[in-house]
């Protein structure tokens, strides 16, 4: 026993990876979510209007300041310059957007938004994300159908990381983060926002250029990440409501999952591999993840009333499928409270079968990816949302 707990200790100590993970239901420790409709000074929020003055603002400051950072500020003004050319066989146009920022007199490098419009429409829905598909490629190698995308008449958008906070812990404010936070180095401080917050905020300035560009209608733009990118997708949508569906592809730990059920990834090992991602504070919460003052259900009722979709795959244990459901599940009581119908589920549906409400989940059979499967399903929850608007 005193040899299992010293070798444990040095583990942890010395190595990115601590602890096995558990996969197992059965050791899923007891816990109890922080509740939704309770203020901080343990009030109930009994009505919609108490819910948007008081609750949901002070949740967006706890995510902000215990797990994502506060983000960067929006930019004074930006400078767009367009180029557009005729793509897939002439179905679509493809336009890239290069993003740079103005601050007095200089101008700050910012990000490149690349965009596939299908061919004579204006005004259409999109979905934007990061790394939806590979912009080095003369045309977009479909392991996403970017065909029937189109067809359906969305547009669809992505930026690249790479362009403007690097996924990298050494090199992650060599991008927009360098003009903000001018010479540090090493991990993000207490607050200060880690790569997450950064990409979500780039997905807000895509956001930007959208209100700006006739192709897209601004109302009907959907965020949709996968995996890492899928934790981006949620906190983008929870704080910029001009996101009108936020849709999280396996977005696990940090992400839909609940962080108190330590099933898969847990804070620690996120924080331990990836120390660029969360803001300090969340560190603080390793092996602690009962002490956070919020947890993942909290980031999806964030978005209501807004549809959001949460989609977890079966051989995809390491984002903890079962914790993403019950994220949706518990938000719920938000969506009600703001007159919609949340998830309407009670019980993890089985696979390949999809529960639609403005709260939607699945769990398809396969692994880690972002599959075909996954985006038909997407298609048609935002055919069925925004032609019920119309
Ligand atoms: C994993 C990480 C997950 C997920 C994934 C990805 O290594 O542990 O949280 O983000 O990467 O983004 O592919």
């Amino acid at each position: 026993m005193v040899c299992v707990a010293i070798a444990y200790g040095v583990f942890s100590l010395s190595t990115a990876d601590s602890a096995e993970p558990n996969y197992d239901e059965s050791r899923v420790p007891a816990y109890t979510l922080p509740d939704l409709l309770v203020t901080q000074d343990a009030r109930p929020v009994k009505s919609a209007t108490m819910w948007r003055a008081t609750r949901r603002p002070e949740l967006l400051d706890l995510f902000a300041t215990q797990v994502y950072g506060r983000r960067m500020t929006k930019p004074a003004a930006a400078r767009y310059e367009v180029t557009e050319t005729s793509a897939l066989e002439g179905t679509a146009r493809r336009k890239q957007v290069n993003v740079d920022f103005v601050a007095g007199d200089k101008t700050i490098p910012g990000l490149t938004i690349t965009m596939y419009v299908p061919a004579g429409r204006r005004a259409v829905p999109a979905f934007v994300g990061l790394h939806l598909f590979d912009t080095s490629a003369k045309e977009p190698k479909p392991a996403m159908p970017i065909e029937a995308i189109l067809q359906r008449g969305y547009a669809i958008a992505t930026l690249n990381a790479s362009d403007f906070c690097p996924d990298d812990k050494d090199r992650f404010r060599e991008g927009v983060l360098a003009h903000d936070y001018p010479g540090r180095n090493g991990p993000p401080g207490p607050e200060e926002p880690g790569a997450i917050a950064t990409w979500a905020w780039g997905l807000s300035r895509a956001m930007d250029y959208f209100e700006t560009d006739a192709d897209i209608d601004a109302n009907r733009v959907a965020v949709i990440g996968h995996s890492r990118m899928g934790k981006t997708a949620l906190w983008a949508g929870a704080e910029d409501e001009r996101f009108a569906i936020v849709i999280s592809n396996e977005s696990g730990c940090g992400g839909a999952a609940l962080s108190r059920r330590q099933f898969g990834e847990t804070v620690r090992a996120i924080n331990d591999r990836f120390p660029h991602w969360f803001c300090g504070n969340f560190r603080q919460y390793n092996d602690k993840e009962d002490t956070l003052p919020v947890d993942q259900h909290m980031l999806i009722a964030l978005i209501a009333p807004r549809p959001v979709y949460v989609a977890s795959a079966e051989e995809d244990r390491w984002a903890d499928p079962r914790g993403e459901f019950l994220a949706a599940f518990h938000a719920s009581p938000v969506y009600h409270l703001l007159g919609t119908d949340g998830l309407p589920a009670d019980e993890m549906p089985p696979i390949d079968n999809p529960v639609h409400g403005t709260i939607a989940y699945h769990i398809r059979a396969g692994e880690h990816d972002l599959a075909r499967y996954d985006w038909e399903q997407y298609l048609h929850f935002a055919d069925r949302q925004w032609k019920q608007e119309k």
